[in-house]
């Protein structure tokens, strides 16, 4: 059976798992940030867990397009007081960063992976989860998140996103990091346009290095809006159609906003899609 490696946990990668999403941000996309409201964040973290999340992921820093990069501080302040609580659950916990600081206080509060959207570009990132044995979530981006949105442009996206995951996988493997770590994520809406989305969507495997296995994120984005034309809350339909889809598409672990829903669409397709026959 393959696991991922996830600090003190083993996550069996035969079914979808599903991350429920704690934004501990004030401008997330979604409008669901808990902006430093600490009752409210182990509220919302504790629902995410009682609804079936198999992971949480915890984010101080909201990487919408358009949005700035919060402040080191400012992010450490939101997220610590609630992982610190958290990662006492008895569950895996990630937290979603791309500074190495914040990287290094998450480990030492309890953090199991570290959800990294720059890909452990960064050589202090590498050094700071090397020296642990959480899981590392390599996501691709084009450009950054203020500006990612204005005119993104590939040549073939499938194959450029696919190299540049195999370089981030290269990267991590010199730093020492095992491949039983790693998670990789084309990363939707991440400088990309719809039509870039859904050709790696449809083609998700495409895209994974030696089968490492694949975290897809779609729940709520825009992606679903210019496909329904609908406000991003009132998406929750297409999310959950779009989260059972990647699983089909070999997508290991769902990245959502609503978890119960997720969870009950997975149990109807894992039943209708390979149940056994009497
Ligand atoms: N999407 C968002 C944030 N982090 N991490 C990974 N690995 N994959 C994703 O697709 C991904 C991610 C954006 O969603 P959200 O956290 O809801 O919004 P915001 O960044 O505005 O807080």
């Amino acid at each position: 059976m393959r696991f991922l490696h996830c600090g003190p946990y083993r996550l069996p990668l035969q079914r979808p798992l599903v991350m429920g999403i704690v934004n501990l941000t004030s401008d997330s996309f979604s409008g669901d940030g808990l902006n430093g409201d600490l009752e409210r964040a182990i509220a919302h973290a504790r629902m995410q867990r009682d609804a079936g999340a198999d992971v949480l992921d915890l984010g101080a820093e909201s990487t919408r397009p358009g949005a700035m990069p919060a402040p080191e501080d400012e992010e450490l302040r939101r997220l610590l007081p609630v992982l610190e609580e958290v990662a006492t659950w008895g569950m895996p916990i990630s937290v979603d960063t791309r500074k190495p600081a914040v990287m290094r206080a998450a480990l030492a509060a309890g953090a199991a992976m570290i959800n990294d959207i720059t890909a452990m570009a960064q050589p202090e990132a590498l050094a700071a989860v090397a020296a642990s044995d959480c899981a590392v979530c390599l996501m691709h981006m084009q450009g950054e998140p203020d500006a990612m949105q204005r005119a993104p442009a590939y040549r073939d996206v499938v194959a450029e996103v696919g190299a540049f995951l195999a370089a981030a996988v290269a990267r991590c493997r010199r730093a020492g990091i095992a491949d039983n770590r790693l998670l990789l994520d084309p990363g939707f809406g991440f400088g990309k346009s719809l039509a870039h989305n859904l050709t790696l969507f449809r083609r998700l495997t495409a895209v994974t290095v030696d089968d490492l296995p694949l975290l897809a994120g779609v729940s709520r984005k825009s992606m679903l809006g210019e496909l329904t034309g609908r406000p991003v809350g009132e998406r929750l339909p297409a999310s959950v159609a779009a989260a059972v889809l990647a699983a089909g598409k070999g997508a290991r672990i769902l990245r959502v906003h609503d978890v119960a829903a997720t969870r009950d669409a997975l149990a109807v397709w894992a039943a209708l899609e390979s149940g056994d026959d009497t």
